[in-house]
């Protein structure tokens, strides 16, 4: 998806114009896949351009971090603050992404990551649905893919780490190149992980299931948990629990959630038909209320908003 470039990125602590926000070839980032990163979105409110979940987002990349071994030279108040000041300065009134980024600079080579210099970046521009307008709407067409996801002894799953997303791009091309929307992967047990940039619900008997991350190998998801919150207050049953490829396709209704894509019907999953093959009753009422929460339409779920 491109980028709409807008004025500023915030870099180490100094807002860069956009054309200027650049870094050297040899940076170890961009040879290791050492860094982490963050997927935020703004939007527009009733009562002005909010983050949602800006604080839990933030302490994500910090726990990142930790797990890498990358001490940021900011606070997650620093991070929030840098975050709501980016939105600002770009005037992204009508909301946005956010890309917060850590990553490993400039001044060493080799593999040993510990004295390379830790660079932080918070860039900002408006973004579409993730998985497109229609399959927002209609629902979206997945494949397991033949890619593995990381066990979690390869691979920190915890943690939003650059590097690791070839994994997942090596998994969308695959699905993309088949014909199919987007790519569930599992992990080395065999058993549903999550997908290349979202995490994964069913439904079944009017329960709502998705894989427990730490089992499953898969990033603890902020949308996940903001989903589980809506459904427990609408009164469902939420259960994290393991699940084999063959529960998606018996599955009452399935949905995948992230920041980027938001909330999104899957129609089928290898070709079978979810359901009805149609958004069902039970995600088309969690979209709907996801929706209205990060619009700052329900009052309950304010304490998510960062108001800019
Ligand atoms: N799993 C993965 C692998 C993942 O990348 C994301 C977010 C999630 C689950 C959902 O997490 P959360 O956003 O906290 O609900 N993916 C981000 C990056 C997408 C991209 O293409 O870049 C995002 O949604 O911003």
């Amino acid at each position: 998806m491109p980028i709409t470039p807008t004025k500023k990125i915030w870099m180490d602590g100094t807002l860069v114009d956009w054309d200027q926000a650049t870094v050297h070839v040899l940076s170890h980032g961009l040879h290791y896949g050492t860094g982490a990163f963050e997927g935020i979105r703004a939007y527009k409110t009733p009562r002005g351009v909010a983050i949602f979940r800006l604080r839990e987002h933030m302490e994500r990349l910090i726990r990142s971090c930790k797990i890498l071994m990358m001490d940021v030279p900011f606070s997650v108040d620093q991070l929030c603050d840098a975050a709501l000041e980016i939105v600002r300065v770009n005037e992204l009134d009508n909301g946005c992404y956010l890309r917060p980024l850590v990553y490993l600079g400039y001044g060493e080579m080799g593999v040993n990551p510990l004295p390379a210099p830790v660079n932080v970046a918070i860039a900002a521009w408006p973004w579409g649905a993730y998985l497109g307008d229609e399959g927002l709407e209609k629902g979206v067409r997945m494949k397991i893919s033949s890619w593995q996801r990381h066990g979690v002894n390869a691979m920190p799953t915890a943690a939003k780490g650059t590097g690791m997303y070839l994994n997942s791009a090596l998994a969308k091309v695959e699905a993309m190149k088949a014909g199919y929307d987007e790519a569930i992967l599992l992990g080395p047990d065999g058993r549903v992980s999550e997908c290349t940039g979202e995490n994964l619900f069913v439904v079944r008997d009017g329960v709502i299931i998705s894989p427990p991350p730490s089992e499953a190998g898969a990033l603890p998801g902020i949308t996940q948990q903001t989903i589980v919150k809506i459904a427990n207050d609408l009164g469902y049953e939420v259960r994290f629990e393991a699940m084999i490829r063959t529960d998606l396709y018996l599955a009452d209704e399935a949905f995948l959630t992230g920041t980027a894509a938001e909330v999104v019907p899957i129609s089928s999953v290898d070709d079978r038909v979810v359901g009805t093959g149609t958004p069902g009753p039970i995600t088309k009422a969690l979209q709907s209320i996801y929706f209205q929460a990060v619009r700052g339409e329900r009052t309950e779920y304010e304490e998510w908003l960062a108001r800019v």
